[in-house]
Formats: C-alpha cells, structure tokens, sequence
C-alpha cells in the first residue's frame, strides 16, 4: 500500500557551527559556537522514534562522507592546506537535512506512474554545493525498485533545494494531487535560493500535469526576513496548506491560483497580527511536521519545543486546537542542535509517498535499528566540535571510523 514515508538525514559526526549559510540567521547568530555532534544524534534518532510510536512509517539517510577531502582537491587544495573557510565546507553535516536532498512526485501525480525523485544541486551554498553526489548514490540504492525514477541535479546556475520549496495538496497520499512549487527572486540582502528554472525542469522531468501543477513565488518579505526555504514559513499536508500570511508573493494572488487548482483546499493562515514573522522564524511553527494520525485521528503537528516556548506562537496553536481547525494535536519534539544551525523537525526529513515494501529496508527504520544506530552514535560521535578543531587530523580520523561503523551496523558498507 502506497503510504507517506518520512525519511530523516541521521545527524552526522561532524554537525558543527561554522555560520555558513547567509539569509539562515540561527546558522549565522550561532557561528563560532561548539557543537555536540552525540547530543545532536541523539536528539534526531529520539525525534524518529516518537514518530514511530505515533504510527508512522520511518526511513532514514546516512551521513555523506565529511571531510570532503575530494571535494577539496577538486579546489586544488587538501585538508591540510584548505583556507578556513574552504576547510569549514568540507566539514559540514548539512546532509542531516533531508528536505533539501530531493524534490519527490509521487506515483499518483506523474503521467508514467512512476514516483520521481530528482536530488538537489543545492548550488546556492558552497558548503552544500557537494552533498549531491553521496546523496544520489543513497537515492539510488534506497528507490532501485522499477517503481521509482530517480533524476540527476538540474544543472548550476539553476539553485535547487528540494523538498523545502515544495508542497503537496492532495486528498490522499495515494491519489493525484498538486504540486506546488515555490521560488524566489535575488535583489535583496539575503540570496534566494530556488531558482524558476529549476523548479520547471523538475516537473518537466517528473511528467507532471500542467492542469494539477504551480509554480507560486515566495515574498521578499519572508526571504528577507530570514525564511531561506519556503517551509520556514508554510507546510502542508493532504488537503491542509498551514501557511504565514507573509509566505507568498501577493497574497490573494497566490491564494487563489491554490484554490482553483485544488478547490477543496483548508488554507490555515496565520496572521502577522497574531504571530509576526520574526516570531515565526525564530520559534519554526511551520518547519513543523504535519502529519495525518493513522486511525483517522485527524492530523498533528510535530513541532520544535521552540515552538512551545514562543508565547505568542504557542498562544495560536493552543487557540487552534481548542476550535475546529484540522490540526488536532500537538507534539513538540527537542532537535535544538539541529535548530541552532536553523533545520527544525521537517528540514530533517524528507517524504516519500511509496509502498514501505519497495523501498530498500535497508533505509527502513523500527525500535531496534534505531537501537542499534543510537548505540553506534554512543560509542562514535564526538561529544563537542568547536570551530578551530576542524583542521585536527585526529578529529578526521574519528569522524571517518564513526561514519564507517555506522555503515557496517546498518549493512551499507558500499556507501563507504
Ligand atoms: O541550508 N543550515 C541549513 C539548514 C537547512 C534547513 N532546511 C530546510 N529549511 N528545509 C541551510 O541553511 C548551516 C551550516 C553551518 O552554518 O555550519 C546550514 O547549512
């Protein structure tokens, strides 16, 4: 049976805070600080196991081989002698968030019946700039199945980032939806990350139907103000489109173009008003899971305890669960290591819609794989990285051993 698989990107050895991605004000105000790659690992494998508790079917991604020592000498230099800032892009776990590893059209929305994955080229950010290669290798071995077709990057200059500039209305997973796909326009003092084009050559690619598929800009507004992706701002869900007023580029103009392309649509819109949009990046209300509860318990909201700690956030949702709003439920769930370099709970998952029974189990989560990677995580990932040990060989040597174990505990060894 066809079902939506969330599949989160494991925390990697070396998750660090080296303030890399300008327009992500948490990466940025954390800059410099010292991380805790285990704290942080752990933290994402609890996040999987309360999902998977609540009934819901999980995968997951292994972290890319960092160091990027070949990325590096394809700069000419080496880990060694890379200038800071070169040294600080190799090391980066930025993998974890797996929103941004692909754009997914399930088999329902594609006219050969195939669920489309194409992996992002992440061009925007050069420290991100590299994780395509390891992830297509990953996407290639977990979707193999004839059901799937899995699509090299759209090509540089054209930025793609995946998941977190694509939503989904539908009235189930399994049947055809629309597609909605939100880019951004450069000029202001924070880059725009997804680019028209790119957004174009993938449905193009994943043989969507013109009639079913849109293509809405994201405001100035939010860019500038500090929502890098569109899902810092907006998520949905089925038939739910959970969204800030100041998410879309003219608004009303937006808002209609959705509803006459999916006239059952619930638009849950929150107003500035209610909650400004600095109160919504910093708290991440929308970087929250929406999630349909299995046994028709409606839908619930798996959400940062940021969130829960935001008073004029955490007021609104209170307010909405209390009426008759669609979500039902509230979840907060602690990733503040993952939050502090701005990736709250649905940067670090990407969603699938498949038959669990295609999928590599490999790349398929239960209680006692997750067991088995929290203890590897134990043993392996260093407690704390600050900025200046990246350049320790001895740090490299832990970090290669940590990821390599974790490869053979989950019988990927070819990933290696
Ligand atoms: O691309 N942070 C990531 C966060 C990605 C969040 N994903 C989604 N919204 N879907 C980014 O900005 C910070 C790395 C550093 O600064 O070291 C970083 O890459």
């Amino acid at each position: 049976m066809q079902t939506e698989i969330n599949f989160d990107g494991i925390i990697g050895p070396t998750h660090n805070y080296a303030g890399l991605s300008r327009g992500n004000i948490a990466s940025a105000s954390n800059a410099g600080d010292a991380s805790a790659p285990r704290a942080a690992a752990l933290q994402g494998i609890e996040k999987m196991r309360h999902n998977l508790a609540l009934g819901l079917p999980q995968g997951f991604f292994v972290p890319l081989d960092r160091p990027d020592a070949r990325w590096l000498e394809s700069l000419g230099t080496s880990l060694n002698d890379a200038e800071p800032h070169l040294r600080a892009q190799a090391w980066s776990a930025s993998s974890m968030w797996a929103a941004n590893a692909a754009t997914v059209s399930p088999a329902a929305d594609t006219a050969d019946g195939l669920c489309h994955l194409t992996v992002a080229n992440l061009v925007t950010m050069p420290h991100r700039s590299h994780e395509w290669q390891g992830t297509l290798a990953q996407l290639r071995l977990a979707f193999s199945g004839p059901q799937f077709a899995v699509h090299a990057p759209v090509p540089a200059p054209f930025g793609d980032e995946g998941a977190a500039n694509h939503m989904r209305l539908c009235s189930r997973h399994d049947e055809a939806g629309v597609e909605i796909f939100v880019y951004g326009v450069g000029g202001g003092r924070f880059p725009a990350r997804q680019h028209l084009d790119a957004s174009k050559a993938i449905a193009r690619h994943h043989r969507l139907d013109p009639a079913r598929t849109l293509f809405l800009r994201q405001s100035d507004t939010a860019i500038q103000g500090g929502a890098f992706h569109n899902d810092v701002v907006a998520v949905a869900n089925e038939h739910v489109l959970f969204t800030h007023e100041t998410a879309f580029y003219e608004r009303d103009a937006a808002h209609d173009a959705i509803r006459r392309a999916f006239p059952a649509v619930e638009i849950v819109e929150v107003p500035e008003s209610a909650v400004s949009l600095a109160d919504a990046i910093k708290s991440y209300l929308f970087n929250a899971q929406l999630v349909s509860l299995p046994d028709d318990g409606g839908m619930g909201l798996i959400l940062p305890t940021e969130a829960r700690d935001t008073p004029s956030v955490w007021k609104w949702l209170e307010a909405h669960v209390a009426g008759n709003g669609p979500i039902r439920q509230l979840f907060p769930v602690d990733v503040r290591q993952s939050m502090a370099n701005g990736g709250g709970p649905a940067c670090l998952r990407l969603r699938v819609v498949a038959d669990p029974a295609t999928v590599d189990p490999r790349f398929v989560a239960d209680e006692a794989k997750l067991d088995r990677i929290a203890d590897v995580v134990r043993r392996h990932w260093p407690e704390s990285i600050a900025p200046d040990m990246l350049g320790d060989p001895a740090l490299t040597a832990d970090v290669r051993r940590a990821r390599m174990a974790l490869l053979e505990a989950l019988d990927l060894g070819e990933l290696g």
